[in-house]
């Protein structure tokens, strides 16, 4: 079990298809994805490989690392601030968003 990385615009499509497809999150509308800055302010890896974040879905104005206290990616859906599936830098102690596993083991509430 892994926490998701998203390398393309293929992966995120996907990502998007089955968030959408399955009626287990509810009307869940913020995932954490696996990547992170804390090593590093400002430069995005993932947890799982340990891999420069390349590909990137950012928010408007994200990631803004507020209060120098964001240092984890979250995916929203929002279509009250326009924001479709897009990225954001949170708090990583924030318990808003839902966790997403990934397919290496299948101990998830689904594959992906
Ligand atoms: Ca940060
Ligand atoms: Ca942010």
């Amino acid at each position: 079990m892994e926490m998701i990385s998203i390398e393309s615009q293929a992966e995120h499509n996907a990502l998007v298809k089955f968030i959408t497809s399955t009626d287990k999150f509810s009307n869940a509308t913020r995932f954490w994805l696996g990547a992170s800055d804390l090593a590093e302010e400002g430069t995005y890896t993932w947890v799982s490989s340990g891999r420069l974040v390349t590909f990137t879905n950012w928010a408007a104005h994200e990631p803004n690392n507020v209060n120098n206290t964001e240092h984890c990616v979250e995916i929203i859906h929002n279509t009250y601030i326009n924001q479709i599936w897009q990225w954001n830098d949170n708090e990583c102690r924030s318990f808003v968003s839902y966790f997403i596993c990934g397919s290496v083991e299948k101990q998830c509430i689904d594959n992906f």
